[in-house]
């Protein structure tokens, strides 16, 4: 498969911005030399680094009142997965998408993991749907799915899990997300109590459908699609859950499931102590699960987030190897463009999250000299260390500059002339 953007032109853009990155990279290096700071080691450590992408933010997104189609969105998995190609080729830090089904649903998968192989890309967790009914279901999911009262419901359920679990075999992924809208609109609609074990009664033969080296990774969120309780709504419920079905169960944190100004980073922390901390949704929100561009509205809190992940690098867990994936929903901008953008943002925070001076804001803590450990964290946060993740991408094959490559090589018009128009609609997807 040849690779969707021309290496000549990566290679062009790249000579034309090689001085400016070399100019910029020697004056940080300096700046973090003096501070006992190896910029090399970062850039080795950018390289390490990668996040997935998942394949149904490819496409536009929308909300419940509207979706507005961009020409040349891809229309089905293959289109995707080319597009999820563009990403890692020009940011080197994408290499896995992690599927949805049945959106993704094709009749060969062995093929299907041939294909992304032949773009470089591998796939990471599988995620399920049981929020939305398929034509021909015999059980609709309305009133809940693995929560619900119905027997057969929450056998429907069960299998579609386990039918997710078979096609991520088959492709090469080792993890199931399993998000699902349970949950109610009134009071009194549901038992909160029974609920729950309805829950886990069904996500246990989910469980039990899990391969040795598989991991399944339980998803919260407070509200939407349910309005006034959700079974699996915080933290709490699914580490609660997560401890009750067994050691290959973890806990997902999508940043988008809080409430406004919950302290999420916290809840890492806490999810890390109980060795449950199982992966990552990256996004950012400023009211609901808005599902925008990770690090567009909050850079901040993202950063405290992976300050808690590099101290739990330091005290791992049994089992210690958070998945890390964006979860976004591209409304107004070029998906390819947000998630290239996510990426280095997210990158970013990792990178300046691993240059703080553990040392030195160990020893303020301890010493409780509150404004130096505040600024011991500030300092590494307020470092610009755009020139490392530049300098790995460009070591690494990618673009110094993504966004200019990516709009010279007219890909995406390229793909309007191609590709079959995505009809008007509203949702997700
Ligand atoms: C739920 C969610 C979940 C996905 C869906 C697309 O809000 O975050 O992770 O299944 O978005
Ligand atoms: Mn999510």
């Amino acid at each position: 498969m040849t690779m969707p953007i021309s290496s000549d032109l990566i290679a062009e853009s790249n000579a034309a911005n090689a001085a400016a990155l070399d100019e910029d990279f020697g004056a940080l290096a300096r700046q973090l030399g003096r501070r006992g700071v190896d910029a090399e080691a970062l850039v080795a450590r950018a390289k390490d680094w990668t996040v997935a992408v998942p394949s149904w933010g490819a496409g536009r997104g929308g909300t419940r009142f509207a979706k507005f189609p961009l020409a040349g969105e891809p229309t089905n998995i293959h289109e995707k997965l080319e597009d999820c190609a563009v990403i890692n080729q020009l940011g080197r830090t994408t290499p896995r998408v992690s599927p949805h089904f049945p959106w993704d649903c094709v009749e060969d998968y062995a093929a299907l993991r041939e294909e992304a192989e032949s773009y470089g890309l591998g796939f990471d967790a599988v995620n399920s749907n049981t929020f939305q009914d398929q034509p021909g279901q015999a059980q609709t999911y309305a009133t809940g799915s693995l929560s619900s009262t119905v027997e057969a419901t929450r056998q429907q359920a069960v299998e579609h899990n386990i039918e997710c679990i078979e096609i991520g075999r088959k492709i090469g992924s080792s993890a199931l997300t399993v998000w699902v809208g349970d949950g109610t609109n009134f009071p009194g609609q549901q038992d909160l109590g029974r609920s729950l074990d309805r829950y886990l009664g069904a996500a246990a033969q989910v469980y039990d459908a899990l391969p040795d080296d598989w991991r399944m990774m339980l998803e919260h969120k407070m509200f939407e699609p349910a309005f006034y309780s959700s079974v699996i709504s915080d933290w709490g419920s699914s580490l609660m859950a997560a401890q009750e079905l067994g050691e290959k169960c973890k806990c997902l944190v999508d940043l988008g499931h809080h409430a406004p100004n919950v302290n999420i980073e916290q809840i890492v922390a806490r999810l890390h102590h109980a060795g449950k901390l199982g992966g990552f949704h990256f996004n950012d929100s400023k009211y609901g699960d808005d599902d925008l561009d990770s690090g567009s509205i909050n850079p901040h809190q993202l950063f405290l987030v992976f300050n808690e992940l590099i101290e739990a690098e330091a005290s791992p867990r049994a089992g210690f190897d958070p998945a890390y994936m964006i979860d976004q929903s591209h409304n107004v901008t070029d998906p390819i463009e947000s998630m290239m953008s996510s990426a280095e943002t997210i990158a970013g925070c990792y990178i300046r999250a691993s240059l703080v001076d553990r040392e030195a804001l160990h020893a303020a803590q301890e010493a409780n000299d509150v404004l130096l450990a505040f600024r011991t964290l500030r300092q590494a946060y307020e470092t610009d260390v755009g020139p490392i993740l530049a300098r790995a991408r460009a070591e690494e094959g990618g673009a110094i500059d993504w966004l200019t490559t990516y709009r010279t090589s007219r890909y995406r018009e390229r793909k309007a002339q191609e590709r079959k128009e995505v009809g008007l609609g509203a949702g997700i997807v």
